[in-house]
Formats: C-alpha cells, sequence, structure tokens
C-alpha cells in the first residue's frame, strides 16, 4: 500500500505541476492571445513628437509606436490604437486597464519600475529648456531656476521635468503644470514662464515647427540624468513584456530598431548601452 501510496504522491505531483504548468501556461498568454484575438494593442501616448505624433487624420505615428506596432505585428496583435494621455495619468490608466501599454518615451526611474513592467530600454534622451533668445536669466540647470526668486518653469503635470525642478528646490508656485508642447512654447513666447522643459529632442522639434527667432534651446540641463523610455506593461502582464522584449532584441540586433528609432533623432547605441536592470536600480 505504501508503495502505491508513494506512486501515486508521485503522479498527484507530476499531474498537479503539469496542470499548474498548463494553467500558468495559459494564463501568462492570456492577455497576449487576448491581444491576438481583440486584433490591436491600446497605446497610451502623449503626442509629443518625436516619441509620439498623432496627425489631423488620427494617423499615430513617433518611435514610441511604431516600435510598438511593429513588435505587435511580429507577436501576431494586427495594429495599434492610441489614446493621448497626461504623463502623470498613463500608469494609473496603465493600471486601472484602460491602455494594454504605455509606448510615449515614459522614462524608466525606480518609483515608475515598482508599479510597471518595463520592457527593455528603447528611446534615451538628455532634457533640455526652451528659454528666449540669448537665455537672458542665464539657465543653465534647474537649480538656476531655483534661486531666482522670480523664475518660472513649465513641464509636463506627472512628467519627469516636473519633478526634476522640484527636487532641485524650485518651488511649487513656481513649476507650472503644462498640458502640451505647443502650450509651452506659447507660454514661453508670450513671457509667462521664464522657461519651458522637455527632452531635447521634443524641445528641438517645436522650435523646429515654430520658425521663432526669439527661442533659444538650454541643452542638456546640467545636472539631469539621460533618461530611457521603455514600453510599460501593467504589473502582472510580465509574459507579454518578456515577449515583447524578445522581438525588440531580434530588431535591435537585426538593425531593425535602428531603422525605426533613429530617423527620428533617436540612438540606437544609446538604448543599446543600458539595460532595465541598470535604469530602474539608477540613484
Ligand atoms: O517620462 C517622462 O516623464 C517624460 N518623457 C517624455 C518623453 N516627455 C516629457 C515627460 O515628462
Amino acid at each position: 500500500m505504501k508503495k502505491l501510496g508513494i506512486l501515486a504522491g508521485v503522479a498527484g505531483l507530476a499531474l498537479t505541476s503539469m496542470l499548474a504548468a498548463t494553467s500558468a501556461g495559459s494564463a501568462d498568454d492570456s492577455k497576449l492571445e487576448q491581444l491576438k484575438a481583440q486584433g490591436f494593442a491600446r497605446l497610451a501616448i502623449a503626442n509629443e513628437p518625436p516619441y509620439t505624433a498623432v496627425a489631423a487624420d488620427g494617423k499615430v505615428s513617433g518611435a514610441a509606436p511604431d516600435v510598438a506596432r511593429e513588435i505587435f505585428k511580429r507577436l501576431g496583435v494586427a495594429d495599434v490604437v492610441a489614446s493621448i494621455s497626461e504623463y502623470g495619468a498613463m500608469i494609473p490608466g496603465l493600471q486601472a486597464g484602460r491602455f494594454d501599454v504605455v509606448t510615449a518615451g515614459l522614462f524608466m526611474k525606480p518609483e515608475r519600475c515598482a508599479a510597471v513592467a518595463y520592457s527593455e530600454p528603447v528611446l534615451c534622451d538628455a532634457e533640455a529648456l526652451l528659454v528666449k533668445k540669448g537665455n537672458p536669466k542665464g539657465f543653465k540647470s534647474y537649480e538656476d531656476i531655483a534661486k531666482d526668486t522670480s523664475a518660472t518653469v513649465g513641464a509636463p503635470g506627472g512628467g519627469t521635468e516636473e519633478k526634476l525642478a522640484l527636487n532641485a528646490g524650485v518651488p511649487r508656485d513656481r513649476v507650472i503644470v503644462v498640458p502640451d508642447g505647443q502650450s509651452g512654447l506659447k507660454m514661453v513666447q508670450d513671457g509667462r514662464i521664464d522657461a519651458y522643459s522637455l527632452p531635447v529632442l521634443s524641445i528641438n522639434d517645436l522650435v523646429k515647427k515654430a520658425n521663432d527667432p526669439n527661442l533659444d534651446v538650454i541643452a542638456p540641463v546640467v545636472g539631469a540624468p539621460v533618461y530611457c523610455d521603455g514600453a510599460a506593461f501593467k504589473k502582472g502582464d510580465e509574459a507579454l513584456r518578456d515577449a515583447y522584449d524578445v522581438e525588440l532584441a531580434k530588431m535591435k540586433k537585426s538593425g531593425e530598431f535602428a531603422k525605426i528609432i533613429e530617423p527620428y533623432g533617436f540612438s540606437a547605441a544609446a538604448a543599446m548601452s543600458t539595460t532595465r536592470e541598470k535604469l530602474c536600480s539608477a540613484k
């Protein structure tokens, strides 16, 4: 009886682990299977070129959605659809199931890495300040803005530049939340803020399109890190994130990743020179 008991036990264990593996396997693959059946993945974007852009006809482009579209296609998800969100609302929206993934240049930082499941790095950039021609207040850093008690800086709500300015000592009432790039540009042009801060490529894109000789770009902002984003998935969707990473790694290796992001001004080498692990543990 004892022997039978042990055999039954082993068989039971094998059956349990097989069922667990199957259920775990199916549970793990369920999100990807759901997206395949849905026919599209729902992206959160900010409409901040060249990271993300929505044309007048609704067409979504930008380096982050273009990478995501290609990867999802390789995973068997036919298309992507995008919703515009403020940076500060992207993670709560992802957690609430409003989006399947954030592909918006949402920079990897420890506090965000604790809240979402990031892919490996995609888009890297330094920070910049848009100021009036000649940089009349002589800003080089967020600390310079803090020291000038009359100075104000605009930044996206819940965004990295808002946090950098506050952490540098700019008081809350001198860090102005600005909804989008065009508003930030106009507020500097009208003298309503002394500087507007976004990543370098975003500010350069705004200035190029504004064609205004009375503007200057301070880049990089002294003392601000170079950040990299990744595609941000909901905690619990790590299997989908891992599948995404497999395709991202193949595209990095084949050169297809560079072909997508470098025409937008991003460096594939920069993204390939670091890892999620390093960026999520950065001090
Ligand atoms: O990750 C962020 O918070 C920042 N990323 C971009 C691409 N633009 C501004 C935003 O604050």
